[in-house]
């Protein structure tokens, strides 16, 4: 049996994956490689045909995509963290990809063009129009929090992996006061001790 390896800088959403192994305490070995020409060797495209990071190796098994690794790690690992039965897991998989198909893109296009990040050059319609998008998510979440600490209850899988997509609003310095629900909910998932380790690493 060889030691997970994770794969990826925390400086890019290796990140999820790696708040995952730190929440979990997992032993595994941490391959620093970066989004740039470091994760285009032959060596790494074996590993990920894409091209990307996060990526990992468990003994064996290949996986990419940060919140489908985070879905397995927590799943193999067990525990409060993990999804207890179907109907919890089902609903750690709807929230999951409720995030990366109506919450990530119009995150990242206001991300790349933030003066922290400076990928992309400043194009105000089109991060007013990303903001716009934002609401009607932001409205669903922030409704679902409202009598709920969590999104199924206990800090699970399903908000590390909702978190960790929308804890670019901080980076972003996006407002959120008209979400409060979604501002209380993000700190506190965000304030967990695990996070700042693996934003160490
Ligand atoms: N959907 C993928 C996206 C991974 C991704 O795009 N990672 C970026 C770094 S944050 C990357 O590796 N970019 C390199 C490239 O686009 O060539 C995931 O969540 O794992």
């Amino acid at each position: 049996m060889s030691k997970l390896k994770l794969y990826g800088i925390s400086g890019s959403r290796a990140i999820r994956s790696l708040w995952m192994a730190e929440e979990l305490g997992l032993d595994y070995e941490h391959v620093k490689i970066n989004f740039a020409e470091e994760s285009k060797t032959p060596d790494y495209l074996a590993v990920n045909p894409n091209g990307r990071i996060p990526a990992i190796n468990d003994d064996g098994l290949i996986l990419w995509e940060s919140l489908a690794i985070n879905l397995y790690l927590a799943k193999k690992e067990g525990g409060n963290l993990a999804p207890h039965g179907l109907d919890e897991d089902a609903l750690a998989t709807q929230w999951s990809m409720w995030v990366l198909t109506e919450c990530e893109k119009p995150l990242l296009t206001i991300l790349l063009r933030h003066p922290a990040v400076a990928m992309e050059e400043p194009n105000e319609a089109l991060t007013t129009a990303a903001r716009e998008e934002l609401d009607r998510p932001f409205k669903v979440l922030d409704a679902f929090l409202e009598k709920r600490e969590f999104l199924l209850g206990r800090f699970t899988v399903a908000d590390l992996n909702v978190a960790s997509v929308l804890m670019w609003l901080d980076m972003i310095e996006m407002d959120i006061s008209a979400y409060p629900n979604i501002r209380r909910w993000l700190t506190t998932c965000t304030s967990r001790p695990a996070l700042a380790t693996a934003q160490d690493k």
